[in-house]
Order: structure tokens, then C-alpha cells, then sequence
């Protein structure tokens, strides 16, 4: 009897399952960015990862209705099976390819920028984030982390003539112009975060010692969540920031009404 309740109830979790899937239950925000591959290849790994969750529990739903306990019968040993073993092997691994190839092909392309990217320094901190962009001459300007303090988070060199028109956007919201690909930059000065928009399907490390980077193109004008997706401390549940995708007029009139390192507009 216990073996029959046992097979029903995997059952009802692999329908329920299916049924929470199919009805797009916890499913993706709407997509504001590029990635769109993203949503292919997660929708890949759902269906061969539920492929293999189905598979599996049928067929121990079926082992323990099948072989449940009654009178009189007895287990037999089996030493071994090379055939089902070998088969097991390769369908796993024939899985596994498929599981990681267009993984390791998307993270390529979120890593490699196209040329006219426009950059932007993002400096994660416990527990904000803020922005450095360049200024006319699109070039960020040198940084050190000896240089690294309170009044001067960023680390960054007074002498460096490409550095004089940065525009720093600390602790405030990052502005970007909608269709314009831009490559962000990644620096943690205190511990690892995790920079990561949901609805441009962009995640990335930024760790301390090191510049990651990852690029992509916002495709709708709104305002999105910035969250920090690496356990960072105990305000990590409170390390949110914004994203506002605005017309290009609009974030190029925004840019040159800030302040530059220099003191001057850009
Ligand atoms: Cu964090």
C-alpha cells in the first residue's frame, strides 16, 4: 500500500511540475535589452532539464509500484549491467553538451563589446552602486588603488588629463540613452558583488582586484532594478540601485549638466 501512495504522490509532483511550467508561473520579466538569446537558451535547459526531471521520477514512480513489497516474493542480486551503465553514461554527458555549449557561446558574446559601445565604469560597494562615465573624449581616466579612500571611492587620479572630464554619478541611479550598446565596466572595492539586471538578462561578477566586463543594448526606455546578485554582507538584501533608459537628447542633456572631476562642464 505504502508503495502505491509513493508512486501517486511522484506523480502529482511531476504534474504539478509541468503544470506550474506550462502556466509560466515565476517566469521572466519582460526582456528590455539584446539578450533575447538568453531567453532561447534558458528555455533550452527548462525543457532538457524536464526532460530528464520527468523521466526520472516516472520511472521510480513505476519501480516502486512495480516492485512493492507483497508475500512471498524475493529480491534477486545483480552484479552488474555494462550496456545500461554505458547508456547511462553517454546520455548523460550528451546532456551535459547541450546544457553548457550555448552557455559558454552566450558568455563569449556578453563579454566581447562592439566598437562604437559607449563605457561606463560601474564601482560596487558595500552596499551601493555608482557610475563613472567619460566625458567628450570618451576615455575614462586613470584610477589606483592606493588612491582608493572615502572622499575618493573610485580611486581616482587627479593628474590624469582623460580623467579631468569624468562624470561620477555616485550613489544615484545609472543613465543610459535607449539603443545605444554600452559596455560596462565592473570594480568592487571591498568584497565580491554581482551586478544584475533582470530584464536585460545581464549578470556580472565585480570583484575586488580585478575589471570584468559585459555589454548589451537597453531597447526600451523605462526604469529598471539594478540588484546585487553575490551575497556581500549584512546589507546585501539592501544593495538595489536603478537603471532609467532614456531618449539619447535626453541622457546627453542629462550628462552635460553634471559636474566633471575638473570642476567644469564636459
Ligand atoms: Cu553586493
Amino acid at each position: 500500500m505504502q508503495g502505491v501512495l509513493l508512486a501517486v504522490a511522484l506523480a502529482g509532483i511531476v504534474a504539478g511540475a509541468v503544470l506550474l511550467t506550462l502556466a509560466r508561473v515565476w517566469w521572466f520579466p519582460p526582456l528590455a535589452s539584446n539578450w533575447g538569446a538568453l531567453d532561447t537558451m534558458i528555455n533550452v535547459t527548462v525543457i532538457v532539464t524536464g526532460i530528464a526531471f520527468i523521466a526520472v521520477n516516472l520511472f521510480i514512480a513505476y519501480a516502486v509500484y512495480k516492485y512493492r513489497r507483497r508475500e512471498g516474493r524475493r529480491a534477486f542480486f545483480l552484479a552488474d549491467n555494462p550496456r545500461l551503465e554505458w547508456t547511462l553514461v553517454w546520455v548523460t554527458a550528451l546532456g551535459i553538451v547541450v546544457l553548457l555549449a550555448p552557455g559558454l557561446a552566450y558568455y563569449a558574446r556578453v563579454i566581447s563589446p562592439p566598437r562604437d559601445a559607449l563605457v561606463v565604469e560601474v564601482l560596487a560597494q558595500q552596499w551601493l552602486w555608482s557610475y563613472r562615465y567619460p566625458g567628450r573624449d570618451g576615455v575614462l581616466g586613470r584610477t589606483d588603488i592606493n588612491r582608493v579612500s572615502p572622499t575618493n571611492p573610485f580611486g581616482l587620479d587627479p593628474e590624469d588629463p582623460a580623467g579631468k572630464d569624468d562624470v561620477l554619478a555616485f550613489a544615484q541611479p545609472l543613465r543610459l540613452p535607449v539603443g545605444q550598446p554600452v559596455l560596462l565596466r565592473l570594480r568592487a572595492i571591498d568584497v565580491l558583488h554581482s551586478f544584475y539586471i533582470p530584464e536585460f538578462r545581464v549578470k556580472m561578477d565585480a570583484v575586488p582586484g580585478m575589471v570584468t566586463q559585459m555589454w548589451f543594448t537597453p531597447t526600451r526606455v523605462g526604469t529598471y532594478q539594478v540588484v546585487c546578485a553575490e551575497f556581500c554582507g549584512i546589507g546585501h538584501y539592501n544593495m538595489f540601485g536603478q537603471v532609467l533608459v532614456m531618449e539619447a537628447p535626453e541622457f546627453e542633456a542629462w550628462l552635460r549638466s553634471q559636474a566633471t572631476l575638473a570642476g567644469s562642464r564636459p
